[in-house]
Order: C-alpha cells, then sequence, then structure tokens
C-alpha cells in the first residue's frame, strides 16, 4: 500500500496517459507522451490505483475493452470520461489552450476570452467531478492534475460526500499583473481554494498565487513554513507547497545502461565525427522558445567562426496542437529558420541543423541524450521541463553540458550546475554554446556528476511521497530550491 490513510490513489486528469486509435477494424492502445505522463505513470505502475481522464476519441466510441486490457499490462486501472466532441473543443482547445495556457506561461496577448469557452470549461469540470464522485469512495484519494481541471472540487464539495481531494499544477502560476487578467479570475480562484492542498512547482509560483489571492481577498492570512504555506482566505482554508517535479532516475538510467541504447549512441558519434551535438527537444509550443534558440544557433556560428564545422543542433519536435493556426504558423516559422541556417552554413561534410518533426521511441530519444555533447533547453516559462532532468540522467558517462533557461522551474533545482541562459539574450546564449563547447572534461564531469545526484535524490517518488506527507498533516523533507532572487543575483550581480 502506497500510504495507510487512504485506500486507493485516485490521478484524474485531463487525457488518459494513452494514444487510442482505430486501425485495421480493432482499437491500438500506446502510451502517451508528455510531461505529465512520463512522471505520473511510473508512480501508477509502482503503486497501483485508478487513472480517470478523457480517452481522447468520440462519445461513440466504445473504449472500455482495449483500456482494460492495457490496465493489466500497466498494473493500474485506466477509467475513461467520456466527453462530447463540442464540449471537447469549448473547453479542451478553447479554454484550456487558448486561455488558460497562454495566461498561466505570461502570453496574456495570445489569449482568447471567449465566454462560451468558460461555461463549456466549467461544464467539463462538473463531469469530471460526478465521474469522481461515482467511481470513488471517501475512503480514496483524489490528485487532480493541471491547469484544465481548476474547478473540480468546487463540484465534488457540493454534495454530501467527502472526498479528501488534492491539486498539482504543472505549469506556471504567473503574478497578479498577468493573471488578474482573466475575466473569470474570482470563480478560478474560488474553486482552488476547494482544494484540501495545492501543490506548485517553485515557490515562485506558490508566492505568485498567494499575491493574486491577497488581491481580491482584503482577508488573506498566510503562514510560511518551509515548503508549506498555511492560507485563510475569507472564509476558506487551504495548504499550498512546492512540490519540484521529477522523473523515475532508476527507469532512465536503466534505459541509458542497456546494450540497445548503447550501440545506437555509438553509430550517432560515428556520424558526427569530430563535431559536438546540441540537442533540443520540445513539444511544438510557442512557450518552448525554439525560434529564439534557432536564432542563438545562427549568431553563434556568425560570432564564433571557430565553431564552422564543429557544432551541430539536433532539434527534436514533438507534434502538438496541430489543428491550431498559431501552432501551425510556429512550425512554419522553426522550418523557415532552419532552412535558412542550412542554407546559410553547410559544407560538404557538415549540416548545422538537424532537424526530426515526430515523436520518438524512448529508447531513441535516450541515445539522443547521451550521444549529445549539450543540451540546449530555452523555454521562455516552463513550470519545470522534465527534459532537462532526462538528460542529466542519461548521462552516465558525465560529459554532457545542461544550458538552461532561467525560466524554466528546473532552474531553481539545478542553477549552479547548468549554464544558465536568459533565452531572449541571444548574444548570452551564443555565449553560453560557446563556454561550454570549450568546457574542460574535468568541469563537465563535476558538474553534471552533481546534477544528476540532485535529481537521483529528489525523484518522482521522493516527489509523491512529499505531496502525500503534506496532504495528510505530516511536514515533508524540503526540497533545496532557490527563488529567482538568490540564484540571479549569483550570476547577474549589477
Ligand atoms: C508539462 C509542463 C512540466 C519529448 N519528446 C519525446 C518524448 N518527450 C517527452 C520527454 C518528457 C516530456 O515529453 C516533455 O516534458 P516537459 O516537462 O519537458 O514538458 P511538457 O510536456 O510541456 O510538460 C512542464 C511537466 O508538465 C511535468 O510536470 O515539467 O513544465 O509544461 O518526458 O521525454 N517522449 C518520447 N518521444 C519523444 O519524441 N517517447
Amino acid at each position: 500500500m502506497i500510504h495507510t490513510s487512504f485506500d486507493r490513489l485516485v490521478v484524474v486528469s485531463n487525457r488518459l496517459p494513452v494514444v487510442l486509435k482505430w486501425e485495421h477494424e480493432r482499437w491500438t492502445v500506446r502510451a502517451g507522451a508528455g510531461g505529465l505522463v512520463t512522471a505520473l505513470a511510473p508512480v501508477l505502475s509502482r503503486n497501483g490505483g485508478v487513472w480517470m481522464g478523457w480517452p481522447g476519441t468520440s462519445e461513440q466510441a466504445d473504449v472500455h475493452a482495449p483500456l482494460e486490457e492495457f490496465s493489466q499490462s500497466q498494473g493500474y486501472l485506466l477509467h475513461p470520461v467520456i466527453l462530447q466532441t463540442e464540449d471537447v473543443r469549448g473547453y479542451y482547445y478553447g479554454f484550456s489552450n487558448e486561455v488558460l495556457w497562454p495566461l498561466l506561461h505570461g502570453f496574456h496577448t495570445h489569449c482568447n476570452f471567449k465566454l462560451d469557452y468558460w461555461e463549456k470549461y466549467q461544464k467539463v469540470n462538473n463531469r469530471f467531478a460526478q465521474e469522481i464522485l461515482q467511481v470513488t469512495t471517501e475512503d480514496d484519494y483524489v490528485w487532480v492534475h493541471d491547469y484544465h481541471l481548476m474547478c473540480v472540487a468546487r463540484e465534488i464539495n457540493k454534495g454530501l460526500s467527502r472526498r479528501k481531494c488534492g491539486f498539482f499544477l504543472h505549469i506556471p502560476f504567473p503574478g497578479p499583473e498577468i493573471f488578474l487578467k482573466l475575466p473569470w479570475r474570482r470563480s478560478i480562484l474560488g474553486s482552488l481554494l476547494e482544494f484540501d492542498l495545492i501543490g506548485f512547482q517553485t515557490s515562485q509560483d506558490m508566492m505568485n498565487f498567494v499575491r493574486c489571492l491577497e488581491c481580491l481577498c482584503s482577508n488573506t492570512r498566510v503562514h510560511t513554513e518551509q515548503n508549506l504555506a498555511w492560507i485563510a482566505c475569507g472564509d476558506k482554508e487551504v495548504t499550498a507547497g512546492t512540490f519540484p517535479i521529477s522523473i523515475d532516475f532508476d527507469e532512465f538510467a536503466e534505459l541509458a545502461a542497456s546494450k540497445e541504447v548503447s550501440s545506437r549512441t555509438d553509430k550517432l558519434h560515428m556520424l558526427h565525427p569530430d563535431q559536438q551535438v546540441i540537442l533540443g527537444v520540445d513539444r511544438l509550443d510557442y512557450t518552448k522558445g525554439i525560434p529564439q534558440r534557432l536564432e542563438a544557433i545562427r549568431q553563434a556560428l556568425i560570432r564564433f567562426p571557430d565553431l564552422k564545422g564543429k557544432i551541430a543542433l539536433l532539434q527534436v519536435l514533438v507534434p502538438s496542437r496541430e489543428e491550431v493556426p498559431e501552432y501551425q504558423a510556429l512550425k512554419e516559422e522553426i522550418e523557415r529558420l532552419v532552412g535558412e541556417i542550412n542554407g546559410q552554413f553547410t559544407e560538404p561534410g557538415w549540416i548545422p541543423v538537424h532537424y526530426l518533426y515526430r515523436s520518438l521511441p524512448r529508447a531513441d530519444l535516450v541515445s539522443f541524450y547521451l550521444a549529445s555533447e549539450m543540451a540546449l533547453i530555452t523555454p521562455l516559462w516552463d513550470g519545470m521541463n522534465l527534459v532537462a532532468k532526462e538528460y542529466c540522467v542519461c548521462n552516465y558517462r558525465e560529459d554532457g553540458v545542461l544550458i538552461l533557461s532561467e525560466f524554466a522551474g528546473a532552474a531553481s533545482q539545478l542553477y549552479s550546475d547548468a549554464i544558465l541562459v536568459n533565452p531572449y539574450d541571444v548574444n548570452a546564449v551564443t555565449e553560453a554554446i560557446r563556454r561550454a563547447f570549450y568546457m574542460h572534461p574535468s568541469e563537465r564531469q563535476s558538474r553534471m556528476r552533481r546534477l544528476r545526484q540532485t535529481i537521483k535524490t529528489y525523484d518522482i517518488h521522493f516527489w509523491l511521497d512529499s505531496f502525500l506527507q503534506a496532504a495528510f498533516d505530516s511536514r515533508p523533507q524540503e526540497v533545496p530550491m532557490a527563488g529567482f532572487s538568490t540564484f540571479l543575483s549569483s550570476i547577474d550581480r549589477l
């Protein structure tokens, strides 16, 4: 049993962690990709429980049988929440992707504040709440994930039967100057207060949430101790906490050390003799800073001709939200930049940018991590960024350098051993690339060793334990983290 205080752990997220496809007259089910799946799937596989979410298919399809079969192979139960296609349009493509995603990442000018989206969001959140009430008992622990489902607890608490219910936000939470632009800010904040525990990735996110509450509720009282905050707001009380998410260290380390991966890695090395490979891995998204990264590669080759023929960017771009025009435009911009840079610099035997637009099998991805001398992870704002942690864990040869955006949540844990950059500062990124290129192997090794040790200590199982300890009234062990002011002042003094 995972914890003695409850019966089953019931994880609830927008999507189930699978991709269902109707092929050759039957359903095929394969594991989904993305940060939430990477983090949570090993937790449920190890501990058992239930995962509830939308299966990603239309309301007519009967997907119970294939999901049941997949459940058996994973060691936990998958429970589909069936939604109507029209509701998905407003709740998921509309409110989640066109309002909350940009707003919470600070891109408020990208928001489309449509009333209909908000109505569908509430409708679907209520639908999830009803399903949770049907599937769970008062002895279960219900753990709701991410921005798609911020209003679920409000509906659950309307009934007579109680559920112990926690929430974890995987993406950033902005300060009031951004969040308060949301027309439904009061309702969303009020709904979040209905959870028993709210988890954030960083202390910055948690403090932003508190500042937003203070703006809307003059009677907000906060008591903080280590990574937890006890908040009273009007007649509501909630515990909030900082729980930096991570990955299953052993799972990635074992795969990286496998024969399958090492033979692929050797082949990749042979293809790039005398070159340092710089890796970028991202979902197609405007928050990930990909055009800025490509511009930095171009500028690095212009400013530092000694790098010509010696570095190559390997950019993996995973298709995402392709039906949204803004994402199509971003893809076109990225492909134009890749074409321009390659047209400008390619020479016989050397191509500066290798570009893959697809999702790779995990073993291929891991062999890329292992074969790359640097990872260039430059999101404009990111909740955590698991790719940064995966890169380090897989780098058991300790010869890689992590160049990381200051605006990735991961920076608050990894700041002293990564090279931190402001992704908007193209010159600074080019200098970081050059510094990493010439970094002495012994410095690479000592930095990477410490990075891997940090991630090993605070892995995904530590994350789960800390959240559940906070949910059930004991103080979790604290994760050493620094806020912006601490880590920026150490590298960027005025
Ligand atoms: C959200 C937050 C937060 C990527 N390409 C492939 C592939 N991936 C996997 C990676 C990694 C995951 O996708 C991406 O995770 P990130 O954390 O980088 O980003 P988001 O998906 O945006 O996740 C983020 C996270 O939630 C967890 O809380 O860190 O800030 O935005 O695990 O390995 N997997 C495979 N093939 C690929 O080509 N198999």
